[in-house]
């Protein structure tokens, strides 16, 4: 499209008046976002089409990723950077008196996901891409993401985010290629060339319209495709009242549900999630049937992945495809689903298991559900054969129980492959949560520790850094991330370690500037930064993370001569507009942080700042700044984590308990390099199975925890009485089920620790560069590799 400044300069001017009609000098900053938007999708798009035609002529197996959630964040920097033409546009750019980074700042996050689960699967399009794997994403377009986050008098306050408000650069609308999804409705039966056949009717029909979106790999032809779904009224709308099916049928794709694990059973989320899934699965079969290939070859040609079983009805909507159009038998429909279909589960957290009440579910889904009841039928006769007798084998194995369908349960028996996020969460479910699906299908379970793209959380995140490390081993690592071990050679390199300093320290100023602008509050760019983002959770354990900071601003009170080293810790979190708890604990960090601010005896020493509106954008901001990562949840509860991967790829040091995927990151750094405290998981699991932890005991016993938990409750915040009442009684009356107190010894402990090291700048500097090195293998491209290896067996085309 343009090979040089001058080509792409011409090229802007011009089609900045076609698109905006008029003239540069009157353009404002929007206009060259979305000028410069168009211009990319255009350069890809020869790219696009061969790549697609690839796919479609070629013999080899593809994968689909179907996922309720892509938290894709921004996408303009980073097509640019994978296209290889940033320093290009930036330059051309800037001679005409456009600023990138400006325009960069217009551009809306794509917030189409709550957290973890939806981030991993943005960087597992990046990875497919860049390693030239045939891998397609299947989503929803939502036409709000997760909601905008203010606080109002420390409260939050959620507003609906608008991401599409300027209007979407990046995606294309495929009206032809739209598919019709039935819901509600009465099927049928009815004799057919002797066979029971079943068919649909007095359904309400909705129309599924494809966006597609294109996933550029890093510096490679490859343009993979992320399909999102947006529900619109049928063309054919034979309904009584017209304005009521509009209505209904647009509130499907209009909001992403926050992840809400204590909100049962909404039936908007449902149809959500049959969109998603029947839309993807009919257009899946489509480009299939268009190759002529025997159906029964499905399962060599075409892997389906499920991100947890929020899409798991894809298992019986094949079925239901393959026995009611393809007119397959039973047991030969069943063998091509369960070759094609894995899954991936994503928690253990028995309370967020997904299960819907019978009553919501057939109705919606007469014909899915009359399949999940065969395909239930089978296995607990199956069960029987194996253990005839073992009823109570049955009931815990069920996927219809209780008036419930068991999502999970029904991801565990019909698909092929089973995977946990982290070594330590796939035993917990081999040994533990599901371990009697293990004793029957114990091949299908395995490991697939998380990743995430070192592109956007490195090199796109942290130029200054990349730079650095380019300048030490090569730009070997960009595409072989593993290659970053090769940094160890200069622990001992008083030169590149001052370079490695002076960059971190670039990078907290930078980031205290952001701060100030946006909050006006200072902080000190030489303090430790001590970073806590991620969703608000109980099990996350951000009430510790609080506790603790507490406990530092007594002392510094109670004990003139007391002094803390400078230390600045971060706060981001949302929690679920539900979560009451969750709320409570923001309230809490939030007045904390009213009371430390604003006391200028200790503004030396302590600062405690709360980002509001935490996301994509903000973390690619905050992490390069970060000394500490503050990776606490109760050990067994978090199934990996992923912010820990990217604060460790940007030089924190990890404060963590021994859980997900913390215990790997200790491996690769040794115990040296990390700073680990806490129960372990298997101690945790102990007190929960035998009980023995009396919360009471530690309040007593311990006088900094009676100090700080007598603070929730005798007016030492003023004008918020009993605002943090719940919390105190979840810690001595419910006996603290996360074990803050039993933990908070160890964590205060651990946190002296920390400050003892880095004031010795050089000591700390080289753990920083160890945490750095060993990060390459967390990088999702190894994650994907052997997703595609041992997985879907997928080849790069
Ligand atoms: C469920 C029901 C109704 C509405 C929403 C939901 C819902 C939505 C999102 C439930 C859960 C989620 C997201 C879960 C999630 O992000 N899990 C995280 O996945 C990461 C990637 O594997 C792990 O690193 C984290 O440990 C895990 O918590």
């Amino acid at each position: 499209m343009f090979s040089n400044k001058q080509e792409f300069q011409q090229a802007f001017l011009k089609r900045l008046e076609m698109l905006c009609g008029k003239p540069f000098k009157e353009s404002t900053k929007n206009d060259h976002f979305l000028t410069l938007g168009q211009m990319i999708r255009e350069h890809v798009s020869s790219n696009w089409i061969h790549t697609k035609e690839k796919y479609r002529t070629s013999q080899e197996k593809q994968v689909y990723y179907l996922s309720i959630e892509f938290l894709l964040g921004r996408l303009l920097r980073h097509n640019l950077m994978n296209l290889g033409i940033e320093e290009l546009v930036e330059g051309g750019l800037q001679e005409l008196g456009v600023d990138l980074e400006e325009l960069e700042e217009i551009e809306s996050d794509a917030g189409l996901g709550n957290g973890g689960l939806g981030r991993l699967a943005a960087c597992f399009l990046d990875s497919l891409s860049s390693l030239n794997l045939p891998g397609h994403g299947c989503g929803i377009r939502y036409r709000h993401g997760l909601f905008e986050q203010k606080f109002v008098d420390g409260y939050q306050v959620e507003l609906p985010e608008q991401w599409l408000r300027y209007g979407q650069v990046w995606e294309i609308r495929k009206t032809d290629l739209a598919v019709e999804v039935p819901f509600w409705g009465e099927i049928e039966s009815y004799f057919e060339n002797n066979r029971l056949s079943f068919r649909h009717i007095n359904a309400e029909v909705v129309t599924a319209v494809p966006y597609d979106l294109p996933v550029i790999g890093y510096h490679t032809d490859t343009v993979n495709t992320l399909r999102l779904w947006s529900a619109e009224p049928s063309p054919y709308p034979f309904y009584q009242d017209v304005m009521k099916y509009k209505r209904e049928t647009e509130a499907i794709s209009e909001f992403l549900y926050p992840d809400d694990t204590h909100d049962d059973g909404k039936i908007l989320r449902l149809k959500q999630q049959y969109l998603l899934v029947s839309a993807s699965i009919r257009s899946i079969i489509r480009s299939f049937r268009a190759t002529h290939r025997p159906i029964n070859e499905l399962p060599n040609r075409i892997a389906i992945h499920i991100n947890d079983t929020h899409p798991v009805m894809a298992i019986p909507e094949l079925m239901r495809i393959l026995l009611d159009e393809e007119k397959l038998g039973w047991e030969e429909a069943w063998d091509i689903t369960t070759n094609t279909i894995s899954y991936t589960n994503h928690t253990t957290l028995s309370e967020a298991l997904e299960k819907w009440p019978v009553r919501l579910f057939k109705p919606l889904l007469p014909r899915i559900y009359m399949i999940i009841e065969e395909i239930n039928r089978r296995f607990c006769e199956k069960l029987w054969e194996i253990n005839p007798g073992d009823w109570d084998r049955i009931h815990n194995m069920s996927i219809i129980v209780n008036d419930e369908v068991k999502m999970a349960h029904l991801a565990l028996v019909g698909s092929y492959s089973v995977n946990g996020v982290a070594q330590i969460h796939t035993d917990i479910l081999k040994n533990r949560e599901m371990n009697l699906f293990y004793q029957v299908f114990p091949e299908k379970f395995n490991n697939k520790t998380n990743g995430i793209t070192h592109r956007r959380w490195l090199l796109k995140s942290n130029p200054k850094l990349s730079s650095l490390i380019t300048s030490a081993i090569g730009t070997g690592w960009i595409q072989s991330p593993q290659e970053l071990i090769k940094l160890t050679e200069f622990k001992e390199d008083k030169g590149f370690l001052d370079k490695l300093q002076s960059v971190k320290q670039e990078n907290k100023e930078r980031f205290s500037q952001r701060v100030f602008e946006q909050t006006g509050i200072t902080i000190d760019p030489h303090s430790i930064f001590d970073v806590h983002v991620k969703r608000l959770h109980a099990y996350k354990r951000q009430l510790l993370n609080v506790l603790h900071i507490m406990h530092l601003y007594n002392r510094l009170k109670e004990d003139s001569s007391f002094r803390l080293y400078p230390r600045t810790f971060i706060f981001g979190a949302k929690a679920s507009p539900g979560y009451y708890y969750a709320k409570k604990i923001i309230k809490l960090i939030n007045t904390v942080a009213e009371k430390i601010n604003g006391d200028p005896a200790v503004q030396d020493q302590l600062k405690v700042v709360f980002l509001e509106n935490y996301r994509v954008s903000v973390a690619e901001e905050l992490f390069p700044a970060a000394d500490v990562s503050e990776q606490i949840s109760t050990a067994s509860k978090e199934a990996s984590g992923t912010g820990n991967m990217k604060l460790m790829m940007n030089g924190a040091l990890t404060v963590g308990t021994l859980d997900g995927a913390n215990v790997e990151i200790k491996e690769r750094v040794g115990l040296e390099n990390i700073f680990i405290f806490g129960l372990t998981a298997e101690e945790v699991l102990h007190f929960y199975q035998k009980g023995g932890y009396h919360s009471m005991e530690y309040y007593h016993h311990d006088k900094k925890i009676r100090h700080v938990i007598d603070q929730l409750t005798n007016g030492y915040f003023p004008d918020v009485d009993d605002e943090f009442e719940p919390i105190y009684d979840s810690l001595l009356i419910q006996n603290d089920q996360y074990f803050v107190l039993r933990d908070f010894d160890s964590y205060v402990s651990i946190h002296k620790e920390v400050e003892r090291k880095f004031k010795n700048r050089d000591q700390w500097i080289k753990m920083s560069l160890q945490n750095i090195a060993a990060s390459g293998y967390f990088s999702s491209d190894r994650t994907i590799k052997e997703y595609a290896d041992d997985i879907w067996k997928i080849k790069p085309v």
